[in-house]
């Protein structure tokens, strides 16, 4: 591990991810819950952080989910920052207190820890999960295309072979099912999801799976419109945003266009830094321009949904 910055400016291997989503919760028990919601192929288990503040009575609820895809190493970094952020400050800022206190807030910090581990491990460029089915050599689903959305249709592969292999059946992965069955139980109070991933800097909404717009169109716009003004006002980031079909192409069985259907009616996809330059491959000096600004973003947009 690298001698300088914080743990929040380093990038973690999984085992490491593990004990710290231990101490979190022992450390703020009155904030923090974990739940398992499912185990891999790979007999890792799937832990969900439920953030709640002093609120009474009947709340909203958002999800938001990170490391989809192996290699996006800013995704779970960015899941954890998130985490750490709404502990360390509220007692201390008004905002996250408020959002809190109305908002619960389920985070998956990992959603692809076979894969994660694999990065660390064997191959740094890994996408998909590590699942093996008979009558292939090849290894893997592509989570992100594995949701019943369209499934399996232009944008993925049905050859295992391939990094956006759309898997078997739809919800076939352990992964898939294990958050959509917990979205599918929660679909009354979750009325926000959020997926992280990396890289292009882009703020996505529904859907990635036809040209046709979502039925809320105007407002996953206005919200996005709003969320990406604040970053460049903020920070002087620019994020581009869009139905993921129309802005950068089709893909269908993804987590949001899934959760948008289901119900959830503000459902997006964040790719974060860079544009290219290190990709996927983001030195640990950019890990803490790259919370702050999608911190803002968020911010903004679970403001809207509490509102609204
Ligand atoms: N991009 C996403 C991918 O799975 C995406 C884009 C967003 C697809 C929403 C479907 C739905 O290809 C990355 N970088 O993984
Ligand atoms: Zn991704």
């Amino acid at each position: 591990r690298s001698s300088t910055g914080s743990f929040y400016e380093q990038y973690h291997p999984l085992e490491e991810i593990y004990s710290w989503i231990n101490r979190t919760t022992q450390w703020r028990p009155d904030l923090v819950q974990t739940i398992l919601i499912g185990s891999t192929f790979e007999k890792h288990p799937l832990y969900v952080l439920k953030l709640s503040g002093k609120g009474t009575g009947p709340k909203k609820a958002m999800w938001m989910d990170c490391g989809i895809h192996a290699r996006e190493w800013i995704s779970p970094a960015f899941c954890i920052w998130f985490i750490q952020y709404h502990l360390q400050f509220y007692e201390l800022n008004p905002s996250v207190a408020n959002t809190l206190d109305n908002m619960d807030i389920y985070v998956l910090p990992v959603m692809n820890p076979d894969g994660y581990s694999f990065t660390w491990n064997e191959d740094r460029m890994w996408r998909k999960n590590r699942a093996k089915y008979d009558g292939t050599f090849c290894i893997g689903t592509d989570l992100n295309r594995n949701f019943d959305a369209n499934w399996c249709t232009e944008g993925a592969s049905a050859n295992p072979c391939d990094s956006t292999h759309c898997g078997p059946f739809p919800e076939s992965e352990l992964e898939t099912k294990a958050v959509a069955q917990f979205l599918r139980r929660n679909k009354h109070t979750i009325k926000l999801y959020i997926s992280i991933h990396s890289y292009s800097q882009m703020l996505l909404f529904p859907y990635s799976y036809t040209m046709n717009k979502a039925e809320n169109h105007e407002k996953l716009n206005y919200v996005a419109y709003l969320a990406t003004t604040q970053m460049r006002r903020h920070h002087k980031t620019n994020f581009v945003y869009g139905p993921g079909a129309k802005t950068i192409y089709l893909a269908p069985g993804g987590s949001d266009d899934w959760a948008y259907d289901l119900g959830i009616p503000y459902s997006y996809t964040f790719e974060l830094r860079d544009k290219g330059r290190y990709g996927f491959l983001l030195p640990p000096s950019m890990i803490k321009p790259a919370c702050l600004e999608v911190l803002t973003a968020i911010q903004t947009i679970t403001s809207y949904v509490i509102d609204n």
